[in-house]
């Protein structure tokens, strides 16, 4: 089983993308172990961010995720990091596949609406930043063996 970080950026919450995003991911037939809306502070944003420092899109992409509330979620299942990934789509709207969250609802890199962690050390490193060990739950769902083989 993995754990992957998702987070509904700022774009997605005000446009009112929170429940499509978490609804595509549980028909998917991943689990939701953790959930919060935080508003970024630019300290958490850079720690977040911090593989992108100086690059030319670092600024803008800091403003951005502080500007307002986001919705932080940890999700769980087999395979999890590339599916919640191949659900999503690429990182550019514009070349996100159709019937993907980003390549339904999104045009701008800038505003893409979500994030989710793009490895197993991302994913180790992320869900810390934003969730303590007790806020996440383990918990037994009744559908797991028509999901899981
Ligand atoms: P995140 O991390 O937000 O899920 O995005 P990805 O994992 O899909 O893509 P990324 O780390 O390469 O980029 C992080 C973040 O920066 C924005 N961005 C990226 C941008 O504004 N301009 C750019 O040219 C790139 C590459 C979008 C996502």
């Amino acid at each position: 089983m993995e754990r992957t970080l998702v987070m509904v950026k700022p774009d997605g919450v005000q446009r009112g993308l929170v429940g499509p995003v978490i609804s595509r991911l549980e028909a998917r037939g991943l689990k939701l172990v953790g959930l919060k809306l935080v508003r970024i502070s630019r300290e958490l944003a850079s720690r977040h961010y911090a593989v992108h420092q100086g690059k030319p899109f670092y600024e803008p992409l800091l403003a951005y995720i502080t500007s307002s509330p986001v919705v932080v979620m940890v999700w769980e299942g087999s395979h999890a990091i590339a599916v919640v990934r191949n659900t999503m789509g690429v990182t550019r709207p514009d070349e996100a596949a159709p019937g993907t969250i980003r390549g339904d609802y999104a045009l701008d890199v800038g505003r893409n609406i979500v994030h989710g962690s793009d490895g197993s050390e991302t994913a180790t490193f992320e869900i810390p930043l934003f969730f303590r060990e007790d806020e996440l739950i383990a918990w037994d769902r009744s559908v797991d063996p028509w999901i899981l083989e």
